[in-house]
C-alpha cells in the first residue's frame, strides 16, 4: 500500500527515519580502555601540557605519516594560520577563497592583514587558480590555497604560480588531513599547511591543529610563536601567543591517528553508498574530491538546483532535520558576505560569482565514524522521495511555512 505523504515525511507528522539527531562531522571516541589507559599514563606522570611526552609522540608520529620535516600542534587550526602568517612575516593582502570556514580569512584579520577573494571552480569547489593573475597587485604578499572537501586546490600549480610571482604560499588543509596527490601526502606543499584537529574533522584532538613545514627557519618562529615565551632555539619575533596542545588532547589525537586507516575506509565506503543511492536524482549534484588521489572522504557534499530538484536547498535542510539527518549548509554565508569582511572590494557578487551560486545551493550530508551503510540507505531513501514528491510537498509546505522551523 501506498503511504500519504503525511505518513512518510516527518516534517508532516510521520515518525523520523533516524532514530536519533546526526551530525555532519567525524566525532570519532575511540574505545572507552584505550582511552582510560591513556588517560592513566597522564596521571601516573602528573604532567598536563607544555611540550609533554605525548604531545612529542604525536609530533614525531604526525611527521613520518604526513612526511615532513617539522609537525607543530596548536591548541586549533584557526592560530595555527594566525601563527603561520606572523612566521612567514606576511602583510598587507593574501588572495585566498571566501567559500571556506570564516576562520580562514579571520585568521588574516588577527594578523592585521586583508584577503583578497578568489571565485571558485563550479566543478570541484576549490579555488579557480586561473583568476589568480588578476587578483595580484604590490600589495598582495602571499596566497593561502584552501584544501577543501577531502580534495586539494591543485598546490602543484600553485607553488609554480608563487614562485613566479615571489609569493608566499602556504595551505588551509583543515579538510585534507590524510590525502595523497600520487603517493605525496597533502601536507608538504608551499611554504607551509596548517590542518585542523577539530571534533569534526578526522584527525581529532578533540580541539586542535598542526602546522606544517619542511623550513628549519619558519619552524624555529612557529615553535617561539606558539608558546607565549619561546621554544627550541630562540628567534627574534615580535609577536607570541599560547597556542599550546594539551596532553589530553594528544592522547586522544594519538588513537585517532592509530585509528585513522579504518576510519578513512569507512568514510570512503560511506561515500560509495552515498554515491549510488543519490546518482540519479534530478537537480543533485555530488560533489567528489577533487584534486587527490587518496581522499579521507570527510565531507559529502550536494548541490542543489531549486528549479530541477523541485525544492530549495533550505527546504530540503528541513525536511532532513526532521528526519534526525541534521544536514549543514558550509559554508553559508560566503566569507565575503560575513561582518568584517562586508566593505572588502574584492567581495562582490559580480566577481564571486560561483562562489555565490554555490553558498545558496550546497549542503553536506552525515558521514563518519557515526554513520552506518544502513543510515546512509536511509538518508538517500528521504532525499530521492523528497525530489520524488517535490512538488506535491512544496504546495504543502507553502500552505504551512511554519513546519520549516
Ligand atoms: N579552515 C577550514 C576550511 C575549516 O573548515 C575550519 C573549521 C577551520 C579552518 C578552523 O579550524 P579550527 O580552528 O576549528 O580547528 C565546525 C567546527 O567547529 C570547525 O572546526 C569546522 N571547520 C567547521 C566547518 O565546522 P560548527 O560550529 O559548524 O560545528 P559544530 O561545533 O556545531 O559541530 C557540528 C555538529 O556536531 C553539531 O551538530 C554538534 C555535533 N557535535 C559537535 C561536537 C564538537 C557533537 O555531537 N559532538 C561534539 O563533540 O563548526
Amino acid at each position: 500500500m501506498n503511504k500519504s505523504l503525511e505518513e512518510r515525511f516527518a516534517v508532516l507528522g510521520a515518525r523520523p527515519i533516524l532514530d536519533k539527531p546526526t551530525p555532519v562531522g567525524q566525532l570519532y571516541f575511540p574505545e572507552w580502555d584505550r582511552y582510560e589507559t591513556a588517560f592513566r599514563g597522564i596521571f601516573q606522570r602528573q604532567y598536563y601540557a607544555n611540550n609533554g611526552p605525548l604531545l612529542t609522540e604525536l609530533e614525531e608520529k604526525l611527521e613520518s605519516f604526513l612526511g615532513v620535516k617539522h609537525a607543530m600542534c596548536v591548541s586549533n587550526a584557526t592560530f595555527g594560520l594566525i601563527i603561520a602568517a606572523e612566521a612567514m612575516r606576511l602583510s598587507g593582502k593574501v588572495i585566498m577563497p571566501s567559500f571556506t570556514f570564516i576562520a580562514s580569512a579571520q585568521s588574516l584579520s588577527w594578523a592585521g592583514m586583508e584577503p583578497v577573494f578568489c571565485d571558485i571552480d563550479p566543478q570541484t569547489h576549490q579555488m579557480d587558480i586561473k583568476r589568480l593573475d588578476d587578483l595580484v597587485d604590490e600589495h598582495v604578499s602571499g596566497v593561502m590555497g584552501v584544501n577543501l572537501w577531502g580534495g586539494a586546490c591543485n598546490p602543484v600549480a600553485l607553488e609554480e604560480f608563487a614562485r613566479s610571482r615571489d609569493l608566499k604560499l602556504y595551505f588551509d588543509s583543515a579538510h585534507a588531513f590524510g590525502c595523497e596527490i600520487e603517493g605525496t601526502p597533502v601536507a608538504g606543499f608551499g611554504n607551509i599547511e596548517v590542518f585542523s584537529f577539530h571534533a569534526t574533522k578526522i584527525l581529532n584532538a578533540t580541539e586542535g591543529g598542526c602546522i606544517c613545514t619542511d623550513d628549519d627557519e619558519l619552524a624555529d618562529r612557529c615553535r617561539n610563536i606558539r608558546p607565549s615565551y619561546g621554544d627550541h632555539k630562540a628567534v627574534n619575533i615580535t609577536k607570541v601567543a599560547n597556542a599550546r596542545m594539551s596532553e589530553a588532547q594528544a592522547a586522544i589525537a594519538l588513537l585517532s591517528l592509530e585509528d585513522f586507516p579504518r576510519n578513512r575506509q569507512n568514510n570512503e565506503d560511506l561515500f560509495c553508498e552515498y554515491e549510488k543511492g543519490l546518482s540519479n536524482i534530478p537537480g543533485l549534484r555530488l560533489i567528489r574530491p577533487a584534486g587527490v588521489t587518496v581522499s579521507n572522504y570527510q565531507y559529502v557534499v550536494c548541490e542543489i538546483d531549486e528549479a530541477e530538484f523541485g525544492l530549495s536547498r533550505d527546504t530540503l535542510l528541513a525536511i532532513l532535520k526532521a528526519e534526525n539527518i541534521n544536514a549543514r549548509r558550509y559554508f553559508y554565508p560566503g566569507t565575503h558576505r560575513c561582518v568584517g569582511f562586508l566593505d572588502n572590494p574584492s567581495g562582490t557578487a559580480e566577481r564571486l560569482p560561483v562562489t555565490e551560486r554555490v553558498c545558496a545551493s550546497c549542503l553536506q550530508l552525515p558521514i563518519g565514524a557515526r554513520v552506518d551503510r544502513r543510515n546512509v540507505e536511509k538518508i538517500c531513501e528521504i532525499v530521492t522521495a523528497s525530489q520524488r514528491h517535490s512538488a506535491e510537498l512544496a504546495a504543502l509546505l507553502a500552505k504551512k511555512p511554519e513546519l520549516l522551523g
